[in-house]
């Protein structure tokens, strides 16, 4: 299905008045309005491939109908995100979950809906029908050399899959660690590790990035490999200025201060880029800012100040991905939620008083630091998120108009109701 500009035009004009009498008002309760809502036209956050059909758990999936069949279909619903906000203009393939066959007609699609390739995702976390070593204990890491070669060579056909299709960066989050105590000799894991990473580094591009995720836990519930952001900055720093580290907000121990490891992996210039998504108990891939949205806006807080200490372009500089997964939601809804929680956060954090913030910490004026962060939290910048996408042609409000037209009737007549895309 394609959204229509004027189909946009007329959604737009039938909520014009209203939004302008807030965005009147938002103006004036936000001293750089202007300068912000510019920022956001040029803030794009990635769609990840394997996102777009409904996910699951082990306990059962229950598909809402006209999923993606192909990678076409795929970029098809990427673009209609993007079609309607304006701040979708990227996809992040997970290969071989999506394995372009035709990387000129690929591109080409794409490029029709405006999208870019964002990072290519690696997966050594599942055995392949046809791959002759089998990743149950681990991949780069694993004890055997043949076992690592495997997983080194698909992380170099992947980033020949990337250099195709205009990509310049690779994801590699590992599900290596132990499931026992005993199990594993962690220095050896780590050494093997980073062997198996210095050969991946070795054949990256010279303007590729090499990402490296962590998590906590899962699929491995002893250790995990690479489990946290020290752990990746260790490795990170030891490879070289292309590597950085990932931060997917759903792989942390409980309660872990996030905005301080952004602060701090900025500093080093070690932060690479983001998974987006919101959780309670783990890695439970819900909508972003569904249920931490103050998180969310002190990680945005972090970021731009940390981002403007070392000059670098907001849009740019780093990836910005969402990870989730929906299983109950239209996953295109949930992802129109989700990029509306970022812009929402991101600009937010471009309100703050940073100097008047500034003046608060040197004096120890905890209360002042305080009511200046709660300020812009609480300040509604819900306008400038629209006026940002009104003047980039995309809708008022993506979410009511994808409902209006009945995207998803039309997805299932176009593509039927028992489809199912590849991913989790
Ligand atoms: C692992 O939980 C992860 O966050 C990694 O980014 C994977 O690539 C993705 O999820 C797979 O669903
Ligand atoms: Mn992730």
């Amino acid at each position: 299905m394609l959204i229509q500009s004027n189909t946009i035009a007329s959604h737009n004009d039938d909520l014009l008045k209203k939004h302008q009498n807030k965005l009147v008002f938002t103006a004036s309760e936000i001293a750089e309005s202007e300068a912000i809502i510019q920022k956001l036209i040029d803030f794009q956050i990635a769609i990840p491939s394997w996102a777009l059909g409904t996910g699951g758990t082990r306990f059962g999936r229950f598909a809402g109908g006209g999923e993606p069949r192909s990678l076409e279909e795929k970029i098809e619903d990427v673009g209609l995100l993007h079609k309607l906000n304006n701040a979708s203009g990227a996809i992040s393939l997970h290969i071989p979950w999506d394995i372009p066959q035709d990387h000129k007609a690929i591109k080409a699609l794409a490029a029709q809906h405006n999208l870019l390739f964002d990072a290519v995702n690696s997966n050594t976390f599942q055995d392949q029908t046809d791959s002759a070593h089998s990743y149950r204990y681990g991949s780069l890491q694993n004890v055997n050399k043949a076992i690592r070669k495997q997983a080194v060579d698909h992380n170099i056909e992947v980033i020949k899959q990337g250099i195709e299709l205009g990509s310049e960066s690779l994801t590699v989050w590992l599900a290596d660690g132990s499931n026992f105590p005993g199990q594993l000799n962690f220095r050896r894991a780590y050494e093997n590790t980073l062997e198996s990473l210095q050969e991946i580094y070795a054949a990256l591009p010279s303007n590729w990035k090499l990402f490296l995720e962590y998590k906590c836990a899962e699929p491995n519930f002893y250790s995990t490999t690479v489990a946290d952001w020290g752990q990746s900055y260790s490795y990170v720093k030891k490879l070289g200025d292309k590597a950085k580290t990932l931060v997917d907000l759903g792989h942390h121990l409980p309660n872990a201060n996030i905005e301080q490891i952004v602060s701090l992996l900025l500093m080093e210039d070690k932060l690479g880029g983001f998974h987006f998504n919101d959780s309670k108990y783990g890695d439970d891939d819900l909508t972003a800012g569904a249920l931490k949205p103050y998180q969310l806006f002190l990680i945005f807080n972090e970021l731009v100040e940390g981002m403007d200490a070392r000059g670098m372009n907001h849009a740019k500089d780093l990836g910005w991905m969402i990870d989730a997964s929906h299983n109950i939601k239209d996953p295109l809804e949930d992802l129109l939620q989700s990029v509306e929680a970022i812009m929402i956060a991101y600009a937010q954090a471009l309100s703050v008083d940073r100097k008047a913030l500034e003046i608060a910490q040197a004096e120890n004026d905890v209360v002042k630091a305080q009511e200046i962060l709660q300020n812009a939290f609480r300040t509604d910048v819900r306008a400038l998120v629209a006026e940002a996408r009104l003047r980039s042609g995309a809708a008022l409000n993506p979410v009511e108009l994808y409902r209006s037209l009945d995207v998803r009737g039309n997805l299932i007549g176009e593509r039927g109701l028992k489809t199912v895309a590849t991913g989790l």
